[in-house]
């Protein structure tokens, strides 16, 4: 079944950024496999927005601020438990910027994350205390947008919260596969699909996005 892209369609490409792909600080395997895909899906839309990773220097969501942490370990954080990660997407970094590969020049937005520095953010909608709004919402909302398509990295952190907040924001979801690679830190991956299946989360493919 062949999907049809229209007028109040959005594709949000998450996290895009040198330091998800190989070589980079916290490289998803095959990260930089998505560009390619993610180029010629976004022709298929008018409307693109995209995230950014975008920690402060000494963020809390690095292991390196918590002496005695290794990263993937899992500390309580304020708002509730955090995994730690490699130093990753500092701020004005190289590893921060968007692949420069990534040629999407009709995305009319970028939406920054994870810039406060006690609170991580996962999704493009709500950091990870569930309260503070990005504003992307809002800005779909505002714009007549109603189904979101979700693409990028990590399928089953930013790609999966974003996609979760989406639908409960009231927004039809629909999670490209083949154009997200993943972590998969203790069976996160499955974790994901099972949420998705569960939450009423669409998942397509590139090759039937028409
Ligand atoms: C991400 C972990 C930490 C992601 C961002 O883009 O999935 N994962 N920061
Ligand atoms: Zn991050």
């Amino acid at each position: 079944m062949t999907i049809k892209i229209g007028d109040s369609d959005v594709l949000v490409v998450i996290d895009v950024q040198n330091d998800f792909c190989p070589g980079g600080g916290l490289p998803v395997p095959e990260g930089d496999q998505v560009v390619p895909t993610i180029n010629a899906l976004a022709r298929r839309f008018r409307h693109v927005v995209l995230t950014q990773d975008w920690h402060p220097a000494r963020h809390l969501s690095f292991a390196s601020s918590h002496p005695g942490h290794r990263p993937y370990d899992t500390i309580e954080a304020a708002y509730g438990p955090q995994v730690l990660w490699p130093d990753h997407c500092v701020q004005a970094t190289l590893g921060a910027e968007l692949r420069a590969d990534l040629d999407i020049p009709h995305a009319a937005l970028v939406i920054r994350k994870g810039f406060r520095p006690h609170i991580d953010s996962y999704s493009a909608f709500y950091e990870n205390d569930r309260t503070t709004p990005t504003g992307l919402a809002g800005y779909l909302r505002e714009r007549g947008l109603a189904r979101v398509f979700a693409a990028g990295l990590a399928l089953d952190f930013c790609v999966r919260y974003s996609a979760e907040d989406a639908k409960r924001e009231g927004f039809d979801v629909v999670v490209i596969e083949d154009a997200c690679r993943g972590i998969d830190v203790s069976d996160s991956v499955k974790a994901a699909r099972d949420s998705f299946g569960a939450s009423g989360i669409a998942i397509g493919r590139t090759d039937a996005i028409g």
